[in-house]
């Protein structure tokens, strides 16, 4: 019998994504503290991901890197969010790729230079940059969002979990989400279920 499956990264880091999947899908599974500075860059944990990012996954024999893919495969082994139409299985990929390359860049453009690096690294007009390119999807998402309760339909889906757990960062750290007060109420529906506050409380108590 394989052991649990096995996680390595740290709570406050990009691995709190495949915790809150971990958790949405019941799966057992191990956290294996490797942290982005010295843990990424030993040679086990590169063995394992020759990026020396976290957070990697490691499940039997399968071993995989990036967080949203990570997420895509815990749900659709594990659990029971995924979907059962091939059409909805696109919408999935679609908001997870959306995700990654729509809301990332501009989200960290903000961040790092907001509260992330140190406050002498800091750039104030890329901050400002960051947040202005940010309204853009977030501005879909409020279109979307104004004739249904999640990304999909009526219920939770990993299409919200990839997209909010992705958003969490500008959501925790105080963005400005009034102008897209339908963005805000759906983050506050998907970043409270029961799963994902277990794994808020890691990320927010580490
Ligand atoms: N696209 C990757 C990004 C992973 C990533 O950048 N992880 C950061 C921590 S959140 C890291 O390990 N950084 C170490 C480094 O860049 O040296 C993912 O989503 O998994």
């Amino acid at each position: 019998m394989p052991g649990p499956v096995k996680l390595y990264g740290i709570p406050r880091s990009r691995a709190f994504r495949c915790l809150v999947a971990l958790e949405e899908t019941g799966v057992e599974y191990e956290l294996v503290p490797t942290d982005f500075t010295e843990g990424v860059r030993s040679p086990a944990f590169r063995a394992i991901n020759p990026n020396a990012k976290i957070p990697a996954l490691v499940d039997g024999e399968t071993i995989l890197f990036e967080s949203l893919a990570i997420n895509l495969y815990l749900m659709r082994k594990y659990g029971d969010l995924w979907p059962r139409t091939v059409e909805d299985e696109g919408r999935v990929f679609q908001w997870t790729l959306w995700t990654a390359t729509e809301i990332e860049p501009p989200q960290m453009q903000w961040a790092y230079n907001t509260f992330v690096r140190p406050a002498d690294q800091r750039n104030p007009a890329e901050a400002a940059a960051g947040a202005e390119r940010l309204k853009a999807p977030l501005g879909v998402l409020e279109t979307v969002l104004a004739g249904r309760d999640h990304l999909l339909g009526a219920a939770y889906s990993p299409a919200d979990l990839q997209v909010s757990c992705v958003l969490y960062t500008a959501w925790f750290n105080g963005f400005d989400l009034a102008p897209f007060p339908k963005v805000k109420a759906w983050l506050d529906r998907c970043l409270n279920r029961p799963a994902v506050l277990r794994a808020r409380n890691m990320r927010e108590a580490a």
